[in-house]
């Protein structure tokens, strides 16, 4: 199956595992020097996963990666000074220092949602990306991963069978590293093949070696294929190990000695590399010219990185919630009249309403109060005016005094 590809897309997949590693690499360092803002994830050992499944996407096809899926990113054309920049909440940063990790998104040029940290959240949401795309002919595939640990929530399968039932043109890879946080997938999941879970939404599966890239290329292909032909959605589990602890806090001594040895004799980029030597598709001059090549666009991309400010204090209010158009301009691409697509209006008169709620505007921009009806009784209004500087209000006064006076009537 290896053979099938060309010696360039073996070549591309070496160096893009080879930059996955680097890019973590100098994350690590930039954490130890306290650069990073907020946890940092590895994906040590799952390269393959990442770069080898995104790898099988056109330039028009969206993907939603998770937080071990940096090398998915940079195979979508993300340079690496975004992710070090997003790392160190920098204001250069693709979300300018508002958010941390891989949390950003590029909907317009790279086609990329942002993660979303509830597990298993973006199965549905990249279904649905999967279903606009059919809906607007552009033969688009959607893809997005989850672990072991996310694939026993709830919306992964409500989410699955949704895809199923809709035939969307998604693929879902089931990275299977055998660990969720400090549980072992054994004990979670009574099954051997968590691609088994496919089966009862009649979704088609595969099982991949996942230290095994050009297999998770060629896996990740033909599911790509299938799904673009109307065959979808697709999952394929990849089976492979969590090298690291869940993040950095994490020294994951509740994982056996022997199991970190087995997997690190499996490493997907020196596997790949005794391949690409043993194949003559590269050699050692060859294998310094790529690592020169990493260690100077990492150079350039950590400095640019580490020069650019931190977000200016005044900023802290902006761009929290979406004012609306003095945001950001939210207009579906219809691309069919709105009237058509826009469900009738409701003969129904609202039963009660609140003024300014739903006008869209946000606290940004003179703000519309949201009362939920009067909470406060009528008779208490006066008293119960709220206090801003923490002084305690007389209706809470003369509430307490009233308990008191009730629990000594009691005694009494
Ligand atoms: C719905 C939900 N439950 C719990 C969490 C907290 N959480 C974040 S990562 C994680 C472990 C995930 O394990 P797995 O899905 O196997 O992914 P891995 O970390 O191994 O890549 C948990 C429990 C969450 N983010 N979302
Ligand atoms: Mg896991």
């Amino acid at each position: 199956m290896a053979k099938a590809l060309t010696k360039q897309q073996h070549l591309d997949l070496y160096y893009y595992m080879r930059l996955n590693r680097a890019v973590e690499d100098t994350m690590v360092k930039l954490f130890r020097q306290n650069k990073i803002v907020g946890g940092l994830y590895s994906s040590l050992g799952q390269e393959a996963v990442s770069v080898g499944t995104a790898f099988a996407l056109e330039k028009k096809d969206w993907l939603a990666p998770m937080i071990r899926n940096i090398g998915a990113l940079l195979v979508k054309g993300v340079p690496p000074r975004d992710v070090f920049m997003q790392h160190m909440a920098k204001y250069d940063s693709p979300t300018k220092g508002k958010d941390g990790t891989s949390h950003f998104g590029d909907l317009d040029n790279l086609h990329i949602v942002s993660p979303i940290s509830m597990l298993g959240d973006l199965i549905p949401v990249m279904t649905g990306v999967a279903m606009a795309g059919r809906y607007l002919g552009h033969k688009i595939v959607a893809m997005t991963w989850i672990g072991d640990g996310g694939s026993s929530t709830g919306v992964f399968h409500e989410g699955l069978n949704f895809a199923a039932t809709q035939k969307a043109p998604f693929v879902l890879v089931l990275e299977n590293n055998l660990w969720a946080y400090s549980t072992p997938v054994k004990r979670q999941v009574p099954v051997e093949n968590l691609a088994d879970r496919a089966k009862a939404y009649g979704v088609k599966s595969f099982v991949v070696d996942g230290n095994d890239v050009a297999a998770v290329f060629t896996t990740a292909r033909e599911a790509v294929e299938l799904a673009r032909e109307g065959e979808g959605p697709i999952l394929i589990e990849a089976k492979t190990f969590r090298r690291m602890g869940h993040a950095q806090h994490d020294p994951a001594e509740y994982v056996p000695a022997e199991m970190k040895k087995y997997w690190e004799e499996r490493d997907p980029i020196s596997r790949h590399k005794k391949f690409l030597f043993k194949e003559k598709l590269l050699d050692e001059k060859g294998k310094k010219e790529i690592d020169a090549k990493i260690s100077a666009l990492l150079e350039k991309e950590r400095d640019f990185a580490e020069n650019s400010p931190f977000p200016p204090a005044e900023f802290a209010e902006h761009g929290v919630y979406c004012t609306g158009d003095d945001c950001h301009k939210i207009r579906a691409k219809w691309e069919r009249p709105i009237a058509e697509v826009t469900p009738p209006k409701s003969g129904v008169p609202a039963v009660w309403t609140v003024e300014g709620f739903g006008s869209g505007k946000g606290s940004g921009g003179g703000s519309a109060p949201i009362h939920f009806g009067d909470t406060v009784k009528h008779e208490q209004k006066e008293e119960a005016a709220p206090s801003n500087n923490g002084a305690k209000s007389p209706a809470k006064k003369t509430a307490k005094k009233s308990v008191i006076a009730t629990a000594r009537k009691a005694k009494r």
